[in-house]
This record gives structure tokens, sequence and C-alpha cells, in this order.
């Protein structure tokens, strides 16, 4: 049974520490979309841009490998190391628990020992390529927001892929490529992200750190480095997450950049570990893999602070009268106007750009400064509503407060002209006629 599993603001302490150590206070909070204030009017809601909390996405993922018979084990196999071809001790065998290496075993928990991974078939059919692809998919877009971190339980490969999707697995483009040689096997120059800057950001490079030299024990890692191109807007230390984000909301290749709803790992050739493979010891050469990290949030268009997964499903819980699994469109009878993300600017709390209710009538304007005053010296407010003196209320500040007060007005006569509903309608009617022909005799 799964239950519904809060991201956000459900998360645990641990999670808000470690979150907290993980990224610096200035990320900008957005953790809130609306809160309540008093007004003229009472009680009010006011609404911000928010966004879900960072978190750990491979609890959330499907992954799917190709082609399917590839993990090692049926039938058992017996692996020899990369740096001895006479130590043959590593045994796979999918029908035993201890000495199966399942795809799931990526995605466990990290510090288990002795380490748990998958791991594939040798080569045993070289010349041929071993070639596998790992897809990892959310079935919803998400934003990526630390380093996609991928161990190798093997030597890393001498060629692999990195490759993302942002429609569902139908259409793929490259993240990175990785060789020992870049020019070899890709036909492009070797970069390293001290190559790239705000300029190049968005370039897609080969790079030769995670796959040159033949490293066994020590670094096992291949990296693909969201962290060093925020900090080309945020700073080193992401301190300035301010600058990202303003360049995230007005520059959409950059916020499509990180975005994905699938991952694609094409692993293309092994580590050999020498420049000629052994013909005659091909159960040396082969991938594994012990953990992958993908950090991330779901993508609500900044109109959620929570996402939820419920039946294997990420969902945005989505606030400001939206809907849709991104939170991508506006609500039933909210399309007074179109639809539009939230936005990170102005910096700290942002726009919500919430959908606005449909009218039943035609007067959707509350008060100008020529036909529709407000009264009694109230001040007409981005002509949506009339800032009142203390001592009045209502739409056009056309009530004493003392009505609403108990007792009311002393049962006097105030004096006060006070707009009867009807009287009110006709009014805000007969305004909107005469600004319409006011419009027309200009454009006359
Ligand atoms: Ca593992």
């Amino acid at each position: 049974m799964i239950f519904p599993l809060f991201l956000t603001l459900q998360a645990s302490w641990l999670t808000v520490c470690q979150a907290t150590q993980h990224y610096p206070a200035t990320w900008g909070h957005y953790d809130l979309c609306k809160s309540q204030g008093y007004t003229e009017e009472g009680l009010t809601w006011y609404y911000m841009a928010c966004q879900p909390e960072a978190a750990d996405m491979t609890k959330y993922l499907k992954v799917t490998l190709d082609p399917p018979n590839i993990t090692c084990g049926d039938p058992p196999e017996t692996y020899c190391t990369l740096e001895n071809p006479y130590m043959c001790n590593n045994e796979c065998d999918a029908a035993t628990d201890e000495l199966a290496h399942p795809p799931e075993l990526m995605f466990d928990i990290v510090g288990r020992n002795p380490t748990t991974f998958w791991q594939s078939t040798s080569w045993k059919k070289y010349p041929k390529p071993l070639a596998v692809n790992i897809t990892l998919s959310w079935n919803k877009t998400i934003e990526l927001t630390d380093d996609i971190v991928i161990t190798f339980e093997s030597g890393r490969p001498e060629q692999m892929v990195l490759e993302k999707s942002l429609d569902y697995g139908r259409s793929w483009q490259p993240y990175q490529f990785y060789a020992t040689d870049c020019l070899d096997a890709f036909t492009m120059e070797p970069k390293t992200m001290k190559d790239i800057t705000q300029h190049t950001l968005l370039d897609i490079i080969c790079t030769e750190e995670y796959s040159r030299g033949y490293v066994w024990k020590n670094d096992k890692t291949v990296r693909f480095e969201i962290r060093d191109r925020f900090a080309l807007f945020a700073g080193p230390k992401l301190h300035n997450m301010a600058s990202l984000y303003g360049q995230l909301d007005t520059t959409k290749n950059l916020r499509d950049f990180f975005t994905i709803t699938d991952l694609r790992i094409r692993l293309l050739r092994p580590a050999t570990g020498a420049t000629m493979v052994d013909e005659n010891n091909l159960s040396r050469y082969y991938y594994a893999i012990s953990d992958i990290k993908v950090h991330g949030r779901c993508k609500c268009n900044l109109h959620a602070n929570s996402c939820i997964y419920d039946k294997e499903k990420l969902t945005c819980e989505c606030e400001h009268n939206t809907t849709g699994p991104d939170c991508g469109r506006c609500k039933r009878n909210f399309q007074a106007r179109a639809w539009s993300a939230g936005s990170y600017l102005p910096i700290p709390k942002g726009t919500a750009n919430i959908c606005m209710a449909n009218y039943a009538g035609p007067v959707t304007r509350v008060c100008d400064s020529e036909l529709l005053r407000c009264q009694n010296g109230g001040v007409c407010v981005n002509y949506v509503r009339c800032q009142c003196p203390p001592a009045y209320t209502g739409l056009l500040c056309e009530k004493p407060r003392c009505e609403k007060e108990p007792g009311g007005c002393g049962g006097s006569d105030s004096g006060q002209a006070s707009l009867h509903p009807p009287s009110l309608i006709l009014l805000l009617l007969l305004g909107g006629v005469f600004l319409t022909e006011i419009c027309w005799i200009t454009v006359l």
C-alpha cells in the first residue's frame, strides 16, 4: 500500500536540516503560496510565487534497461578483475539473493556494506559493442537542483552519453558526453566545466574528466555538474540565488535546460584499462553501478509548494486557482485572464500570477479617477479597490464603518450618502458604458 508522501512542508525535520545544510539560506524560500492578512474589507489572502522543496528524486522514478536481459546472473557468470585477469571471484547469479545484482540496487540505501550494485553481463560478444541504456522516468516534469552523480562499482566506462527528455521519452537530447578520448569517440574537443561561461552554459560538451585514466580504487563517480552551472550566476557558494532566479525567470532556454521528465544513461564502451581488449578473458569487461543521485523538485510553475506521490505518480498540489500535474492551466471558472507561470521576480517573494475568477457581469474594474470615484476621501488603487479612510468602508468607501459596529451608528441618520446595492450596480454599469463611449470617442 502506498501512502501519499508530502515532499515539502510535510518533510521531516531531518530532511529540513539536510536541506538547510545543502543549500544556503539565500536560495530564496518560495515556500508559501499565500498568506492571510487584514485589509479595509476584512480578512484577505495575499498570494506569492511558490515551489516545492528539493528532494531526492530517485525515490520516485521507474528504471528501464535496454536490452532488457542485460543484467547479469541468468545464466550465472563469474567475473575477473580488470587489474588481475587471474583473480576471478566475482559471481553473479540472479537466482540467489546474495549474488544477484538487479537494477534497484542502484537506488538503495547509500552506505550499505558491502556495497550493493547493479551489474551487466560481460562483454561476451566482443567486438560487437556492449551497449546498455539505463532510462530513469518520472512521468512528471522535474527541475534539477544538484549534480547528477553516478557511482560505478566497475571501472568507469570509456564511452558514455547522458541524455535527457522533456517529453516523457518521445525525444531525447544529449546533456553531456563522456569519453577517454572525446575526439576519437564523438569527434568533439574535450572540455571541462572550467570552459563553460554564462554565455556558453547551454553548450553540450564532451569531457574526459570522468573517464580518462584507469583509477580503479579511487574515483568511481561520473558527474553532471548542475551546481557549477548555477554558480555561474549565483557565485561559487551559491550565495546569490536571486541572480540565478532572475535569469531563470527571463530565459526560457535556461529554465528548460535544468528541466527533465526522463534521464537516459547510454553506456557505450566499458572500462578496458588497456589499449587492447583481452579477447581471451572477456569476463573482465562489464558495467556495474552502485548508486545514482538525482536531486530536484517537482516543476509546478511556481504555483505549488508541495508535490504528492500517490499511485506511483508525482502531482503538484496546485494553488492560485491553477490545476494540472504541473499547475499548467487555470481551473474551470478561473479563466478571466490567460494562465501564466508564477515569477521569481520581484525578489524575494515573487509574483503569483493567480488565475482570476470569471465574473458574471460586465464590470471587472472597481474604480477610476473619473466616473467611478471612491467616496468620502477614498483613494482608488490600481482600479481594483478603494483604499478607504478609517471611518469608512464598502466597495467605494460609501459606508460609515460604524454601521458594522455593535449597535450600528446609534440609529441616527448619519447623513452620509450610502449607496444601496442596486444603485451601486447601476452606477458601475453606467460607468462601464460611459467609459466605453469615451474610449470610442478617443479612437474616432
Ligand atoms: Ca547501491
